[in-house]
């Protein structure tokens, strides 16, 4: 592996001189730290006991400080400030500078992780950075390890993107993201920083907490994490700045003109090196000046205490201003600093690199006073209660009059959300003319519906340009392909070479200024990009209108954790699901066919999902979700979500829309498309949802032509928008007797619907049941349990019971055990159909 010394990237010769007062920013940490382990203690308080991180930080502390005093800049700086994704379990120390600040409260301090019960809701502090939760205060999301160095990378190509279409000049805002070491070994760690340096963000700056250790034990005992970082950063085209040794090492490098000091460092494995740090100066002089009698004379001149004294190059300051001036200075690709600490650092013995420390809460009385001393604090004995030890606040210091000119000067106060900026104006109805026409003699998919209705509304002028469509690759399956020759895919070099179709008119054309994000095949970074996207309307100010379309069975099958974080971080946009259904999309099989994308989706609360049968349901549903998400919502409503729509890939006649169209129905997540229309009213009600439309319909047809039962067929949008209505309602009651009960939307809609409830649909039978409890009366659900299969369209409906036929049968067998038709009828029906025999399916 490729690799360089195991000693700092920048020698000290080439070390700029520093700015600050170091003595004063060394004050500060102090008081940071201290409050910041302080802050995690209390929590663990009698009746409390929460939980928190205290070690992480520990070693962290130095890594952020020169950022704040020197580095970050905050959202009033010209040219819109910088954006930073903080280790998630760090957030002690985060909340711990925004209380020196000013801009949090001892008593908020002390609700941390107690968002409920401390003061009330809102009164704590959330564990981790959670915009969803702390929306004027975190940015990024950032604890799930992995989604960090992922989102930071589309977050800063994102930035790019903004400046190369001329939305917003990005060209100063910098992306920073803190990860740890063990981190690093997540697959979305690693997995994206080859678009990177492709695409040359020098706007990007990583910073890698090298304490060498993760929750367990070590990150790399025989080896060396820092090294193989090194190896996978620098191969993939990244700046990499190491910095392993503090300021005290210098000399002994200097000295060591036979290099075996050196070969020493560069030898002794990252298990050594943790243990080292938990002895003693005399241990390390032993096991490891001492491998060599070389190095061993080396150190002959110090004392034990000074051997101790040799930093690791995280804990200095002023090697690490160094890397982040020549990360912010370097151009052309990113920069990764791979910075060594120790896990615990100023905690004392019990926790410095110690493998339990990143699960210690508490410390002991000893510890305090350790700790205390540590840091020069001038707190009595006498305060430092067992589970109260106090915060420290100088007040008025120069400290605090250093820390604020920093912030001022940087441009204010981090982290800070920010959510600016007017509603849109959206288009108006004639844009969705092409939905609610009708495909007239032609077949069209809803997919295919849904891309024509993107088009037009792309052309709006004035929000036409903020819609921005991702795709992991695959975009001629979704019929996307239309779009590049006019829109364009967004690509930094431009097209710089002669396109194979560049005559045909629908070739494909990348451009520096293209509007199509076009990730290539990765669904990871598909919604990290649409998560950087529906979240420019905080980070930038600039509402975008992100349409990530991918294979339904690969959004939240395969990200959905990038989805939570999506929703943590109030992402507002659409994302599609084409190729929904487990039997719509015939032949490709089990791993492609989805029937339970909807069924997740249900679970991620900040999703509204929809699964409409036509195109002109599509138009409304998108009409009102651009009104909720970027115009003027309702009373009561939250702008940040996002909506899942599933789309089919199964051309069918769209049909206009009807006169009397129930648009209140649609949203709401049901309406009666097709009513019986023949003798003596409905005997049964079919509820179906999207491609399973049809085959309800047909149902209906052979309910009343074979069997002279006429049935109503509803079109169910929103399975999951009717379950909530429903949930809400039932709360509501609970919570307000005495006032005339509520009734939810799916009760009232069929409360005066006769018969017993089919419910059909193109996925797993979970998906409908979660209206059943609230629906009147019998309840029957067919849906398409189980792994997918290769096969036509109608052999896989057969062999679910979710075919035409099936619905049938169904029907009758729920009207016969009401006694409503005789108990022979449905075994008729299933013969008359030959219902065991897929082949015999159409
Ligand atoms: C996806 C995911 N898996 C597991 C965890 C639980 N977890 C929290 S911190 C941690 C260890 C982190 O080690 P490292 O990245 O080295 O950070 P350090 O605390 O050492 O700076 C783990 C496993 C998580 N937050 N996210
Ligand atoms: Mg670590």
């Amino acid at each position: 592996m490729l690799s360089t010394d195991y000693v700092n990237t920048i020698p000290p010769e080439l070390e700029p001189s520093f700015p600050g007062d170091e003595r004063i920013e060394r004050r500060i940490r102090a008081y940071i730290r201290w409050n910041a382990a302080v802050m995690v203690h209390r929590a663990q308080r009698p009746g409390v006991g929460v939980g928190g991180h205290i070690s992480t930080y520990a070693s962290a502390a130095s890594l952020y400080e020169v950022g704040f005093n020197h580095f970050f800049l905050g959202h009033d700086a010209e040219g819109g400030g910088d954006q930073i994704f903080f280790q998630g379990h760090a957030s002690p120390g985060i909340y711990a500078r925004a209380f020196l600040e000013g801009r949090l409260s001892e008593d908020q301090l002390d609700g941390f992780r107690q968002e409920l019960s401390h003061r009330g809701p809102g009164g704590g502090l959330p564990s981790y950075p959670h915009p969803r939760l702390m929306p004027d205060f975190w940015e990024f999301p950032t604890v799930s390890m992995g989604l960090g160095p992922l989102n930071a990378i589309y977050q800063a190509r994102f930035n790019r993107y903004l400046h190369d279409r001329g939305i917003k000049d990005t060209s100063r805002q910098r992306v920073w993201a803190f990860l740890g070491d063990g981190e690093m070994d997540e697959p979305e760690s690693l997995g994206a920083i080859g678009v990177a340096a492709r695409e040359g963000l020098d706007n990007l700056t990583f910073v890698v907490n090298c304490n060498l250790q993760r929750l367990d034990g070590p990150v790399r005992g025989n080896g060396k994490i820092i090294q193989e970082l090194e190896s996978f950063f620098r191969g993939a085209g990244w700046n990499v700045i190491k910095v392993i040794w503090g300021r005290e090492w210098d000399p002994l490098l200097a000295a060591d003109t036979d290099g075996a000091l050196l070969g020493l460092m560069n030898a002794v494995p990252d298990g050594d090196f943790q243990t080292y740090k938990a002895e003693s100066g005399s241990f390390v002089r032993e096991h490891f000046f001492g491998r060599d009698p070389r190095t061993r004379k080396l150190v002959g001149h110090l004392t034990d205490q000074e051997i101790w004294g040799l930093k690791r190059g995280g804990h200095d300051y002023r090697k690490l201003y160094t890397a982040y001036k020549a990360a912010t200075e370097h151009t052309g690709a990113p920069t990764v600093i791979l910075a060594k600490t120790i896990k615990g650092w100023t905690l004392g013995s019990h926790f410095e690199g110690r493998n339990s420390t990143h699960q210690m809460k508490k410390l002991t009385p000893a510890d305090l006073k350790g700790f205390r001393d540590r840091l020069y604090l001038d707190i009595p004995d006498s305060a430092l209660d067992e589970n109260l030890p106090p915060y420290y606040w100088p007040r008025n210091s120069i400290e605090k009059e250093y820390l604020h000119e920093r912030r001022r000067a940087l441009g204010g106060y981090l982290p800070a959300r920010t959510v600016r900026g007017t509603p849109l104006v959206l288009p108006g109805d004639p844009a969705y003319a092409v939905a609610r026409r009708g495909s007239g003699r032609q077949q069209v998919a809803t997919t295919m519906a849904f891309v024509r209705l993107l088009k037009d509304l792309m052309k709006d002028q004035e929000i036409g340009h903020r819609f921005v469509p991702i795709i992991p690759d695959e975009a001629r399956t979704f019929g996307l392909d239309a779009l590049f020759a006019t829109k364009k895919i967004y690509s930094p070099h431009g097209q710089t070479y002669l396109s194979v179709d560049r005559d045909q008119m629908l070739s494909y054309q990348e451009d520096a200024a293209g509007v199509l994000l076009h990730e290539g095949i990765t669904e990871a970074g598909s919604t990290a990009s649409w998560t950087a996207a529906g979240t420019s309307y905080a980070t930038h100010g600039e509402p975008m209108i992100p349409i990530y379309v991918c294979y339904s069975m690969f959004g939240f099958q395969r990200t959905g954790d990038g989805l939570w974080a999506a929703g943590d971080q109030m992402t507002r946009g659409f994302l599609i699901g084409a190729t929904a259904g487990r039997t719509t999309l015939n032949g490709e099989g089990l791993q492609h066919q989805d029937g339970h994308s909807l069924r997740l989706a249900s679970a991620n609360p900040a999703c509204i999902a929809y699964d409409a049968a036509y195109a002109f349901e599509l138009g409304h549903i998108v009409k009102d979700a651009l009104r909720r998400m970027y115009g003027h919502r309702r009373d009561g409503e939250s702008p940040d979500v996002f909506y899942y729509l599933t789309v089919y890939n199964e051309p069918i006649a769209q049909p206009p829309q009807p006169d009397d169209v129930d648009v209140e129905g649609i949203l709401a997540g049901m309406h009666r498309y097709s009513p019986a229309s023949h003798g003596a009213g409905p005997r049964a009600q079919i509820l179906a949802s999207g491609i399973a439309v049809q085959w309800a319909l047909r149902a209906q047809q052979l309910l009343h032509e074979d069997w002279g039962e006429p049935a109503d067929v509803w079109s169910v949008t929103s399975w999951t928008q009717l379950r909530r209505d429903a949930l809400a309602v039932d709360e509501w009651n609970l919570t307000h007797p005495g006032e005339p009960r509520r009734i939810p939307y799916v009760t009232r809609r069929l409360n005066q619907a006769p018969g017993p409830v089919v419910a059909v649909s193109d996925w797993m039978r979970a998906v409908p049941d979660q209206i059943a409890r609230f629906v009147p009366g019998d309840w029957s659900s067919l849906g398409t349990d189980g792994f997918g299969l290769s096969d036509t369209r109608p052999a896989l409906r057969r062999h679910f019971a979710v075919d035409a036929q099936s619905i049938v049968h169904r029907v009758l067998h729920q009207l016969a055990s009401r006694g409503e038709v005789a108990e022979s009828t449905p075994a008729k029906a299933a013969a008359a159909y030959r219902l065991d025999e897929v082949c015999r399916a159409q």
